[in-house]
């Protein structure tokens, strides 16, 4: 497997951390996103929206990071555990890849935007966004040691990493004791990989 990425973006980190969790070998292409990699005709080919993270599966080319969890979660976990195939469960893990696609993105990892890669826009908006998520994960998080069920879902692979990363955005997460212990949970599975930390404020063409 081939997976197209860049160390810096959560998006990508979804994927890297789940082929880790899975112990799926593959390799990994790190695109400069700042150099434009990701707006070559030869990129474009395999996703058109011009993004990362892009998996290569045999013939099998798919893009979007929950897409590519959903997929590696069917074709590679036998045991129904990170994709639970109970409609509940499966409806609550969806839920959380939608907020993953949702409020996660245009949350803390938009706030991380401004700071980390000098987005251009409203930061205080963002962070809005992201601290009416939190106040609500930390209320949903009372009692329970991962998003949806008894064991670590697919769920949690993809909100963690913008979760985790939100302080480089300016949100911090010392209000939020509940997160934290869902952080270190998800921290303390085997196989799990960490994104890379930033200095918020890095500049752009240093990325
Ligand atoms: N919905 C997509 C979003 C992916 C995304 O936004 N990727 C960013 C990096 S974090 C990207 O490749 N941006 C390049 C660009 O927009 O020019 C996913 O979940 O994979």
């Amino acid at each position: 497997m081939k997976l197209y990425g860049f160390p810096l973006s959560g998006h990508s980190h979804r994927a890297e951390l789940f082929l880790n969790l899975l112990e799926l070998p593959y390799e990994f292409v790190p695109m400069s996103l700042a150099g434009g990699k990701h707006r070559t005709p030869e990129f474009l080919a395999l996703n058109g929206f011009g993004e990362v993270p892009v998996l290569e599966d045999g013939g099998a080319v798919l893009s979007d990071s929950t897409a590519i969890l959903v997929y590696l979660a069917a074709k590679y976990d036998d045991s129904g555990r990170w994709l639970p195939r109970d409609p509940l469960a499966a409806a609550n893990v969806q839920r959380w890849l939608s907020a993953a696609s949702g409020k996660i993105a245009y949350g803390p990892a938009a706030a991380r935007m401004v700071t980390v890669f000098g987005a251009r826009i409203d930061h205080e908006f963002v962070k809005g966004v992201a601290v009416r998520l939190f106040d609500v994960m930390e209320r949903e998080l009372e009692g329970r040691r991962y998003l949806v069920g008894e064991h670590a879902t697919i769920a949690d692979v993809a909100a963690f990493s913008y979760i985790e990363h939100a302080p480089e955005g300016g949100v911090p997460l010392k209000p939020y004791p509940n997160i934290r212990a869902w952080l270190a949970n998800v921290r303390a599975l085997p196989g799990f990989v960490a994104m890379p930390a930033t200095q918020a404020g890095v500049a752009p063409e240093q990325v």
